[in-house]
Parts: structure tokens; sequence; C-alpha cells
């Protein structure tokens, strides 16, 4: 079934049956002041954490969606009433109409009942720290209509969402609102931590601009009613706010309007929600009050997500991939970038800061569209980096560079233990550097960056250049090794759920380094630090070495635990075969032509789904052993032989790597959430984001996916198109172009931003190949290969690729 459509040209999502299998979310402002809204209006607000700093309610586990910034609309004459968003009122769908406009950073929902028409905008302006929500209110019938509108927000009595939930004995008690100058004022704690003008900056306000408040509540209840919910709430039932205000009991927003339109009139109506004090309040209403402030606000998020976004667009004969590519897994991928797990529908915002690895993942997927802003995370992420060459598991969000704790491998009580709740370093955190520092390089051309000094996170740790954090990177696995000579498991690898043992080692954290150790090959010869290039040199082959023997038959293993026994070898009762090992064999460099066709047929052969690819298989069920913690959940769940969504950008990449066309594409389409946009009621999620995993075929649900917004999926499928399917392989000297794409395309066009140029390029298919290339012209001069040197580059390049 389908519930809406992608609209390409606006970069918009349209949700034209509102009944979607679930809430399906936008994302406004960000973590300094952030809202997720649902097509219904659904979602929550909040300020600096989503868990310490929430104002409004959310009712998390259910699809309900409720409550939400809701504006309630009142015939008086009727005595009827509905929601500008269906929900939470309900109409009818035979009378009701309604479509949401998800769209970069504001979302619209137009809607019509009656004859009443209106156009709900929700956003948050640029660089702003508080909502801003403008309804136009049409007369669209051939007679005046007495109209009351009460827009409504359910505050929290505490900052703190736990507290908020749970601890009503105190939270109840601490909280009263004011009704001053067309806004409600919640003050909370009032008399602690006054300043000079009486507040203590905990205050919250939702106010009115552009028409007078007729009346208001500041008192959940008095609002709603008792036994009643927010479908009909007592004084919109009645038309009639009773101007009650809490005292020791839920605080809410409501402020009611009573105006008469005539036949074709429109009112304009702008709610702004916030925490501040009430004279800042009263500023930024005042704002609002100039004529065409919306708008404007409005077109100026536009342009600057389009202007993201346009960085790099491409053309091709799927829509699901231009759609996905040109917009939503891009901005998909710079809210993960921005938000990293801070908040969703799934995510509290307990998590205080950012996992070290998911977030020098996260970096890769905006670096081929804004490389400078990715830029100041990676000397951030690097500035996370501990002296000994690991990665803090995870960076506080108030990450003190220079003075941090740092975890004790030898002690699970440690400060930094205690304070994040990760006692020991990851094998794998600070291996992602690599990649992302080679993007990085590669799209910008920016050598110097090597020689960057960036302080290291600890205090006393001092400070190095990005090329010898980078060796530290590499020391640090290799003071680490097991028995075997391939980096240790240490708590775990990439996969969450996998302990090997302290000692035990993992597959895909040795082909992380084996990568690693190449990238810094070429980085040492090209600095001449031939001792370096001498010692890499042989520790790589001796990886070599220990890896060539992790090869078994038709697959790669994926570790050999510290008592000796393997996971992942082909005669397992369980387990016997994982996806990421034979991606990353082939993403590394390390396995050979041979090696790498055969382990991508296997991967097609036993780990492949209408859905996508599995993470493992056959799941975890009676042969797990104790650090197979992914068994605890359902079979073709998750980490248990899920289609585990970030991986699929790996082999996305793996296969184009080889060259393989349609495999690439194939991967692409299943795990595409475009492709399901007529299968909406199965996936479940919202049909324009990745999620973290979709259930596999055991699953009496299969092909439903879960945790929807907040994943390193983004990234990495993002790469998976960019660097794969596409092609776009940027290094310090130029592009190398080399698409992997399905044979039957006639061919796509690029329009790249490329170190301050503009490339238009036109890649033409006409032998249907799946990969190579016959001929490339740059501005109609023929270059040798697939490499376009940057010295060719014009401020309007044009390149034809002819594949063949
Ligand atoms: O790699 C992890 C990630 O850091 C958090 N989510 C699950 C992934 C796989 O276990």
């Amino acid at each position: 079934m389908q519930y809406g459509y992608f609209d390409l040209k606006n970069k918009e999502y349209v949700i034209t049956r509102p009944d979607t299998p679930a809430p399906w979310a936008n994302y406004l402002g960000s973590p300094e002041y952030g809202a997720i809204v649902s097509n219904n209006g659904g979602g929550y607000s909040f300020v600096k954490s989503g868990a310490n700093g929430r104002i409004a309610r959310y009712r998390f586990n259910s699809n309900i969606g409720l409550p939400g910034r809701y504006v309630y609309i009142r015939d008086n004459d009727a005595k009827d009433y509905w929601s500008a968003t269906w929900q939470p009122v309900g109409k009818s769908l035979d009378e009701y109409k309604t479509e949401c406009h998800h769209g970069t950073a504001y979302t619209t929902i137009n809607s019509e009942y009656k004859g009443i028409k209106s156009a709900l905008t929700y956003y948050v302006p640029l660089n702003k720290t508080y909502e801003v929500w403008r309804i136009k209110i049409t007369n669209d019938s051939d007679k005046a209509r007495n109209l009351s509108t009460w827009g409504f927000i359910e505050f929290t009595n505490e900052n703190n969402y736990e507290q908020d939930q749970v601890n009503l004995q105190y939270t109840l008690f601490i909280t009263r609102t004011s009704f001053e100058g067309n806004k409600i004022v919640q003050h909370i704690n009032e008399n602690s931590g006054k300043d000079e003008n009486g507040f203590n900056h905990k205050e919250r306000f939702f106010g009115l601009v552009g028409a007078d408040v007729s009346a208001y509540n500041g008192n959940l209840d008095s609002f709603i009613g008792a036994y009643r919910d927010y479908g009909n709430p007592i004084a919109v039932e009645n038309g009639k706010c009773d101007n009650v205000l809490n005292y020791n009991s839920n605080a809410c927003g409501a402020l009611q309007s009573d105006f008469t339109l005539a036949a074709g009139e429109t009112k304009e109506l702008i709610y702004i929600l916030g925490q501040k004090d009430p004279i800042t309040a009263e500023n930024i209403m005042a704002e609002y009050k100039a004529e065409g402030k919306v708008d404007a606000e409005v077109k100026e998020l536009v342009d600057y997500w389009h202007g993201q976004l346009n960085n790099f667009q491409v053309e091709t004969p799927s829509e699901e991939f231009n759609n996905m590519v040109d917009v939503w897994n891009a901005y998909q991928c710079f809210i993960t970038f921005i938000w990293s797990r801070a908040a969703s529908f799934i995510y509290c915002g307990l998590r205080n800061g950012y996992g070290y690895r998911d977030t020098v993942q996260d970096i890769q997927g905006i670096i081929h569209i804004n490389p400078e802003l990715a830029a100041e995370k990676i000397r951030f992420m690097l500035s996370a980096q501990v002296s000994n060459g690991g990665g803090l598991p995870l960076v506080k969000f108030d990450h003190r560079a220079g003075h941090e704790t740092c975890p004790d491998e030898n002690d699970e009580n440690s400060v930094y233990a205690k304070e994040t709740g990760h006692p020991s370093y990851r094998a794998d955190d600070a291996l992602w550097l690599f990649p992302t520092i080679v993007k990085y390089i590669g799209e910008t051309g920016n050598k110097a960056f090597l020689d960057e000094v960036i302080v290291y996170a600890e205090e006393g740790g001092g400070e190095a250049t990005v090329y010898d954090h980078l060796k530290n990177a590499i020391r640090f696995s290799q003071e680490r090794l097991g028995a075997h000579k391939m980096p240790a498991g240490l708590h775990a690898d990439w996969n969450d759920c996998l302990r090997m043992g302290k000692k035990g080692e993992s597959t895909f954290v040795a082909f992380q380094l084996y990568y690693a150790m190449s990238v810094m090959k070429g980085y040492a010869e090209e600095r001449k630090d031939a001792e370096y290039v001498r010692y890499i040199t042989e520790a790589q082959a001796e990886l070599g070495k220990a890896l060539a023997d992790c090869w078994d038959e038709d697959r790669f293993i994926r570790g050999i635990r510290d008592n000796g026994e393997v996971v992942g070898a082909k005669a397992d009762p369980e387990a016997s075969m994982w996806l990421n090992p034979q991606s990353w064999s082939v993403i590394s460099g390390f396995a050979s032509k041979e090696q790498a066709e055969k382990a991508l047929e296997s991967v097609h052969e036993i780990l492949n789904t209408p859905y996508g690819v599995k993470i493992m298989e056959p799941p975890y069920v009676d042969h797990y052993f104790d650090g197979a913690l992914m068994h605890i959940f359902n079979p073709d769940t998750k980490e248990n032989g899920g289609i585990f969504s970030q991986t699929q950008g790996w082999i996305i990449l793996a296969e184009s790597l080889m060259g393989h066309g349609n495999r690439a594409f194939e991967y692409f389409l299943e795990s595409a959430p475009a492709s399901m946009n007529d299968k909406a009621e199965q996936r479940v999620l919202e049909p324009y984001v990745h999620g973290q995993f979709t259930e596999s075929t055991r699953s009496p649900y299969a092909g439903r996916s879960h945790v929807h917004w907040l994943t390193g999926t983004g990234s990495t499928v993002m790469v998976g198109c960019v660097e794969g399917i596409c092609g776009m392989r940027p290094n310090a000297e130029g592009l190398v172009i080399s698409p992997s794409i399905p044979a039957e395309w006639d061919g796509f066009k690029i329009e790249k931003n490329f170190r301050g140029k503009h490339l238009s390029i036109d890649i033409q298919n006409p032998d249907h190949v799946q990969s190579g290339i016959k001929s490339i012209t740059v501005n109609g001069e023929a270059v040798e290969g697939d490499f376009v040197c940057e010295c060719k580059m014009t401020e309007q390049t044009n390149i034809t690729v002819v594949m063949g």
C-alpha cells in the first residue's frame, strides 16, 4: 500500500494518506533546539538534550504518536471541531482531506474539512533556538464562518524527561503557568536561581502572533478534561477555555482565538514555542509581527538545505536512486552527522555523547557534499583519540580535548567507565579514521591536513600531527594482537553484540587494519618516511599471512575467540556465514580476485533476501557462546541474522569495486526505503529514510524495518552509492571515475561541485556494460584511463564518460 510519493523537484516526501503504519517523522532545527514532528503533528521538542532538555512531552513506545503540536479548529455555528493535522481528532477520512509535506527542515500539513482549508507549517528558523508553527486558515465555502482555534502544546514539568515521567511526587509540584501578553509562560523551580529580572531561565513560553487570545489554559487537565484525551478536549468541545492556569499539576499552553472568516478570506496565526524568559519571548514574538517574516525564514531554510544537497546530484533511470541519493539519503546523512543518536521516536536522548565509531562513520556521508563541515568534525574526533591510539568509546557532548579521562583497560571502575558507562576500548573505533580521512583528502585535495596538529583526548596526552595520530591508531591495534597476530577483539568490534574475548580476534577489524596500513603506506611514501614505509610493509605482510589462514573454502571466517575457537567457520551449525568479513575483504584490498568472487557469490547465495542482505546466517539459537550476545534477539532480528542496514552500504561498495554493477544495484534496490514505497504497510518505517535493521525471512514480519533516522546506514549506503555505483572516487590529485551500474542503464548524469569548480558529468553506456571505461573527455579533450586530473578542470567542467 502506498501512503505518499516523492517530490524530487521540491525535495519533499508528500504523505497523501495520514493513517500511516507508524508516525512518519521529520527533523526540525538542531540539537541546540530540536523538534521532531510526525505527519500528524506528533512529536516533542528539547533544548540541547533530548533527555535533559525536554520541554514538550511525547509518549514513547507507541505508534499512536501522541501528543504533539496541535491546532484545533471549531466551527462555532455547527459546534463541530477538528484538528489541522488529521490526529488527534481524527475525523473520518471520507470528509477530512489532508496532505503532509515533509521537506528539508520544515513540515507543512495542508488539510480541508467542510469548506475550511488550513496550511500548517512547522519549522525552527535557521540557527535559532525556538520553533514556529504558522497556520493559514481559509474559508473556502460560500458563506461567512464563525471559527475558534486553539494552539496547544503539553509542556513537561521538568527538563529531565525521566523525572518528568516517573518522579511525580516531585515534578508535579514545581511548576506554574501564567498568562502574559498573548502567551502562556511556564515557570519551573521559580524561587531558585533568579537573575536580576526575577527569571531563572527555565521558563518556557507558548505565544500567539497574528490574533488576539480570547481565552487560554495553562493547566492540562482543565483543557483536556477528566476522562478525555487529546482527541476531544473539553475546552474545544465546549468552544471555551476557562482561563485556568496550572499550580501543582500538569502544565500546557492552550491559546484560543475566536474570529469570523468571510467567504474566501484567509487568516494567519503564528504560534511560537521555546524555552526563554518572558522578556526574550516577548522580543521574539514582536519580530513575527513583520509581514513576510515566516515566508522569508522558510525560504532561508529551503535555500540552505537545497544549496547543500545540490552540491551533488544524480540523474539516473532509477527514481529510487535519484530520490535517495539526491535528497533523502543525503538529508539523513546530515541529520545523523548533526544529531548523532540524540533524539528520535526511538532514542530518548539518554546517550550523553558521540559514539566514536558512529560519528567517524557518519562524517563519511557528507564529505562529498560539504567536506569542510566534515573536516571540523574529523578534527573534533581526532581530539577524542587517546594518545595510546585508541578512540574514546563515547565522546561526551561537553568533551574537553586534552583534559579527559580515558578507559583503563584493567579497571571496569575507572573514572571514565563511571562517567560514561563504557568500561574499555573497542577494537575498531580509531580505525574508522582512515577511510574518513582518505575521503576528506580526496574530496578537497588538502594533503596539508595530515600536518595539522591536534591535541589528544586525555590530560597530559600531548598533541600530534594528524599523520602521527593515524600512526598511533595503527600502533594501538599492533600492540593488541591476539594469538594469531590479528587485532584483538577487546570489548567488541563494529558489532556491539560480538565479544570474542579480550584476546580473541576479529577478521573484520583485521581487514580494517589491512586497509589502514595501505593508506599509511601511501602517505608515508609520499612523505618519504622510509622507516615507516619499511615497518608498515612488513606489518601488513604479517597481517596478510594471518588473514590468509582465515579463508574457509568460499568465505572468510568472522574471527577466532580467545579460547581458539573459530567463529563463522563453514562447518559451524549456526552463524557459519557472515557478511562483513566478505565485504571488507574486498574493500580492504586484501582478497584475491578469486577469493573476492567466491566470497561475494556466497553472500548472494546464503545471505541475500528480497529486503537486503542478512548480517549472518543461520542466527544463533542453540549454538551460541557467551560472547555472542545477539542470541538474546529473536532469530532474523537485529545483529542475530537480521538485515542490518548499515552493512548494506559495504556490500554495495564491495560489489561495485569488483565491477559488478548489476549486483551492486540489486542490493541497493532491495534495501532502499524508496523501493518499499508501495509496500509501506509491510516496511512500517518511513519510506524515505533508512532504519537500523529490517526483519529477515524467518520473522513473520519479514521486511519490517526499525529504529528510524539515526543510524550509521545513512553514511555507508551513501558511500556505496556515490563511490560505488556512481564511481566517484576522488583522490588528492583529481577524480577517478569508475561507475558500476546495471547493464540495462543507457547512462546517467552527475552534477558535482568539486574544489570550487562545477563538474557536469555525462556517463554513457552504449554497450550496456556493468563497469569499465572506454573513454573520457574533459571539455572536449580526451584523457587517459579513468582519471581526471584536477589540473584539467575549469570553473565549469564538462566531462563525457563512455563506458565499455
Ligand atoms: O556498530 C554498532 C553501532 O555502533 C551501534 N549500533 C549497532 C552497530 C552494530 O552493532
